[in-house]
């Protein structure tokens, strides 16, 4: 039987990848759009709390299992950052190219062999709102940050994210193509794994 889960989410471009993912198996993923849902207050100091925060919110509300992810681009030169806040880099809105041209300027001058980065993704799985053993998958997708942005496809910091072994940025990658080896690709495969296990299929 399918089994219908909220996706914790207000990013279309998130919605997008996961269910494209999650379209091969007896999932119905409903985003969170679909519902009158407040955004949660994402106060976690870890990717793993803010997913819980978000699929807990969502499940509450709903009364459904939901699917969070919280993801985020970790710079060395900068420490790690923006990571947990990286949708919020340049301002609460969450803007987009406020967010790359900030980015840009802070790596402004620095080397290439400095400009090493990493998208983290956590994706959680709650079978309802006080599920005690949620499913926590994480991928990781090592890049560094261009010069210029460069790549129509994706979102977020898509076109500065380059990736080496496909000599381009995520935002020049097809969809397909992203979704395969992606931080969330990753952790979507774990989760996949682990929930047809504890489902029984
Ligand atoms: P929700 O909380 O509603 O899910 P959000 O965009 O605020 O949406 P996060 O707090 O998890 O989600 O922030 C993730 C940010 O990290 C996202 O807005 C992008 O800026 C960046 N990011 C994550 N995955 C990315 C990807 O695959 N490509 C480009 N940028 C990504």
């Amino acid at each position: 039987m399918t089994k219908n889960i909220v996706l914790a989410t207000g990013n279309a471009g998130k919605v997008r990848e996961i269910q494209a993912v999650l379209a091969d198996y007896d999932i119905e993923v409903l985003p969170q759009s679909q519902f009158d849902i407040p955004e949660a207050i994402e106060d976690g100091l870890t990717f793993v709390e803010n997913a819980l925060i978000k699929a807990r919110h969502a499940s509450k509300l709903t009364g459904l299992p939901a699917i969070a992810d919280d993801s985020g681009i970790e710079v060395d030169f900068l420490n790690g950052q923006p990571g947990i806040y990286s949708s919020r880099y340049a301002g609460e809105n969450g803007d987009n190219v406020a967010n790359n041209t900030k980015l840009l300027g802070a790596l402004k001058d620095v080397a290439k062999e400095h400009r090493t980065a990493r998208f983290q993704c956590v994706i959680v799985y709650l079978r309802h709102e006080l599920d005690p053993t949620p499913i926590i998958c994480q991928g990781t997708w090592e890049g560094h940050i261009t010069e210029s942005a460069s790549g129509t496809q994706g979102f977020g910091y898509d076109p500065l994210f380059f990736i080496a072994a496909q000599n381009c940025t995520a935002a020049e990658l097809e969809s397909e193509t992203k979704n395969q080896i992606s931080h969330r690709g990753q952790a979507l495969k774990e989760f996949v794994k682990a929930f047809s296990s504890q489902n029984n299929l």
